[in-house]
């Protein structure tokens, strides 16, 4: 069904175009849905060492349906096994050894960024995730592993991937304030919770920005436990990327001045050329594709 679909849509909007003679501006809606994105995780500076985490995501949008595959790796692994290092860090002993949990984002509406050392307001040697907001934004989404995608899990261990590596793997139905911030550039992937090892000596004593107590524990959850690990902005990918003329506007020129008139009319921005100089570029562009 979804492959018929995919191949349909291109195919039929292709010929709409070549009977209207608009062929210029029809690849790019055409090539609208799905649409591809990525993002590099790298490590959150204060917070991960450098190099010492990385992770990758795709994320596809047909509609409102989004399919995320996400692989991290060397984060935190297993939560601490004695009872004294979970109590001050605010662990109920449950949960000793268990796989430590990362809460995982899209940061939305935000600068788009991630945040640098500077982010560290108050000075204490960790970017809290409050203290990342200014660059990331507020929480869109929520890679749960099951039940709700928004924020009423943003914070839910329970439903939160896993471990030191994992590949996160799912597809839900995207909430609208999500979608328009990763098609308007500002979406950010934030993976949370520090390796108690390597993490900054305040965020194993401070609690964390987000006033999360977990189930059965007496004080609040260490900085540790939600402080930002990894970050990548949410980036269209190079397929979906190419066809929308719209970032060719400085390019236009450019390739008019060389003599490439054939490049400038694909770039997008021949939307009012005429019908007939459109329909030459469409024909010579299938002759060489063939
Ligand atoms: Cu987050």
């Amino acid at each position: 069904m979804s492959k018929i679909s995919r191949f349909a849509v291109p195919f039929a909007a292709a010929g709409i175009a070549a009977l209207t003679g608009l062929a210029l501006t029809a690849p790019a809606s055409a090539a609208a849905e799905p649409a591809s994105y990525q993002a590099t995780l790298a490590a959150v500076p204060l917070n991960t060492p450098d190099g010492a985490a990385s992770g990758t995501v795709m994320l596809t949008l047909d509609g409102d349906q989004a399919t995320v595959t996400e692989t991290v790796t060397g984060l935190a692994d297993k939560l601490p096994t004695d009872t004294k290092t979970l109590a001050a860090l605010g662990i109920p002993a449950g949960f000793a050894g268990a796989p430590f949990p990362h809460v995982n984002h899209i940061h939305i509406a935000g600068q788009g960024t991630c945040p640098t050392a500077s982010a560290d307001a108050n000075g204490d040697g960790v970017i809290s995730t409050v203290e990342g907001h200014d660059a990331y934004g507020m929480i869109g989404t929520t890679f749960s592993t099951k039940g709700a995608t928004d924020t009423s899990t943003a914070t839910d261990v329970t439903v939160a991937p896993g471990g030191g590596s994992f590949t996160y793997k799912r597809t839900f139905t995207m909430n609208a304030d999500t979608i328009a911030s990763i098609k308007a550039g500002t979406a950010v992937v934030v993976v949370h919770g520090l390796n108690p090892a390597t993490a900054p000596k305040a965020s194993l004593s401070t609690p964390n920005s987000l006033n999360v107590t977990l189930p059965g524990a007496d004080k609040k959850l260490a900085l540790i436990g939600t402080a930002p690990a990894l970050c990548g902005p949410l980036q269209a990918s190079q397929m979906s990327a190419m066809p929308s003329g719209g970032a060719n506007t400085g390019g236009g020129s450019m390739a008019a001045s060389d003599g490439n008139t054939m490049e400038y009319a694909l770039g997008g921005l021949a939307l009012v050329a005429a019908a007939g100089a459109g329909a030459v570029a469409l024909r010579r562009r299938r002759t060489s594709e063939n």
